[in-house]
């Protein structure tokens, strides 16, 4: 059995939690096979009971290796880091992983759930407001994770978020930067994210990982 049927990973194109998962089974050069979960047709694909029986938080990314199933990206990371270490996405000094941590949890519970699909449309339905109010109320959390990754990363950022080591914190800053195009929030005032982006997008593992390359991405 080749190796990519080894791993399946449920995910969305725009997902950025998918997003994080694409990038650190391509930096360690994991095949996978992808199957996609359409947040929005049918009702959304990742509350159908089938699916939440491998994820009962009802979201993507869901990884499936060998029958094992395993939800939150964070969760996922730190399994391929442990399964296939090369290269390593949380470095084994202590303090260098705890800052590493502390730069993805920054997006990972900081940022992320606050614009996160299912919270946007509880917000227009318990406050009767539209596309238009959730749109400001998401612009408002990403700018604030920005702001924060910013003034963090502007003291251990190289090339990359930490030095000139690629890490998890990357997995998690490149998906960030996304949602604010997605949101057209501007990266000027962000010198150092824009760096970070620069050298990650240079990066094939990056590249391939990115919401318009993948298969249910919509045609440009
Ligand atoms: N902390 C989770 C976040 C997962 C998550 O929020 N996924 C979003 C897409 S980025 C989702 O599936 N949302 C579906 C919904 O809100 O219904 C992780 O890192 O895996």
């Amino acid at each position: 059995m080749s190796l990519q049927n080894d791993f399946i990973l449920y995910s969305y194109f725009r997902s950025s939690a998918s997003y994080r998962v694409r990038i650190g089974l391509n930096l360690k050069d994991i095949p996978y096979e992808y199957r996609a979960v359409h947040l929005i047709n049918n009702g959304g694909e990742q509350l159908k009971p089938e699916y939440k029986k491998m994820n009962p938080s009802g979201d993507v990314p869901t990884l499936i290796h060998k029958g094992f199933a395993l939800g939150q990206s964070i969760a996922i990371l730190d399994y391929l880091d442990n399964i296939n270490p090369s290269p390593r996405l949380f470095p084994e000094n202590a303090q260098q992983r705890a800052l590493v941590l502390q730069a993805c949890e920054i997006v990972n519970s900081g940022v992320q759930p606050l614009h996160n699909l299912r919270v946007l449309k509880k917000i227009q339905k318990d406050f009767n407001v539209g596309e238009a109010e959730t749109n400001r109320w998401a612009t408002e959390w990403i700018t604030y994770g920005l702001d924060t990754l910013e003034s963090f990363l502007e003291k251990h950022a190289g090339r990359f978020s930490f030095g000139d080591q690629v890490s998890a914190a990357d997995c998690y800053v490149m998906p960030h930067l996304a949602n604010a195009d997605r949101y057209s929030v501007s990266l000027e005032k962000y010198p150092t994210l824009q760096r970070i982006r620069a050298t990650c997008n240079a990066i094939p593992a990056f590249a391939k990982a990115a919401p318009a390359q993948q298969p249910d991405a919509p045609p440009a």
